[in-house]
């Protein structure tokens, strides 16, 4: 019987499962205790080494300038990266969008706040409710389908909402709240 033939296999085959769990896990544990490294990411208590894109006042609790949190590129990316499919009332058909959660933004600065006020390079000005970004996933791009937003084009940030997936959404009174050209956030 076939049971008889294969039963033999059976322990080495156990056996080397053992080993390859054992030599897997030697591996990858290293691996994951270097990602846990990176995954500390975010330090709102770092001086930023580039350009600075970002400006964040008011009621937060981590800064890096006196009682203000300067940010560049490089320590966003630091934070959990996101992607939102959406269409926007300024271009055509459905962009794909990469940045970051505002959510996890201001949880970072460890901001306390009923509203964060957004201004924008051109200094268009704006208050959003802070339920707003624990509602919905909003988020602050920095990129749109594979390219850097720049300043020229709504860069080098924009907030997001993720319009296609809530109907209420598509709404001038959320419409005024995707600041584009996005520089500085007041949180209070
Ligand atoms: N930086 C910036 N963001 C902005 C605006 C603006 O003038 N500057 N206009 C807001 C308004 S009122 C709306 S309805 C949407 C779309 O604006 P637009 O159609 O003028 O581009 O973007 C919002 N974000
Ligand atoms: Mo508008």
């Amino acid at each position: 019987m076939s049971v008889a033939r294969t039963y033999p296999f059976r322990a080495p085959a156990r056996f080397t499962s053992a080993l390859v769990t054992m030599l897997l896990f030697l591996t990858l544990a290293p691996v994951a205790a270097e990602s846990g490294d990176s995954e500390a990411g975010f330090d709102p208590m770092d001086d930023p080494e580039g350009e600075v894109i970002l400006r964040v006042e008011g009621a937060i609790e981590h800064a890096n300038d006196g009682d203000r949190a300067l940010l560049d590129r490089a320590m966003l990316d630091r934070l959990p990266q996101r992607e939102l499919e959406t269409s926007t009332v300024v271009t055509d058909g459905v962009n794909r969008f990469e940045g970051f959660l505002m959510r996890d933004l201001l949880e970072a600065l460890g901001a306390e706040g009923a509203e964060v006020v957004a201004t924008a390079l051109n200094d268009y000005i704006v208050d959003i409710p802070m339920e707003d970004f624990h509602d919905y996933d909003v988020i602050v791009a920095h990129t749109q389908d594979g390219e850097a937003l720049t300043p020229r084009d709504k860069g080098p940030l924009w907030i997001v909402y993720p319009r296609d997936d809530h109907a209420e959404l598509d709404d001038i009174r959320y419409d005024y709240r995707w600041v584009w050209q996005l520089e500085h956030l007041e949180v209070r």
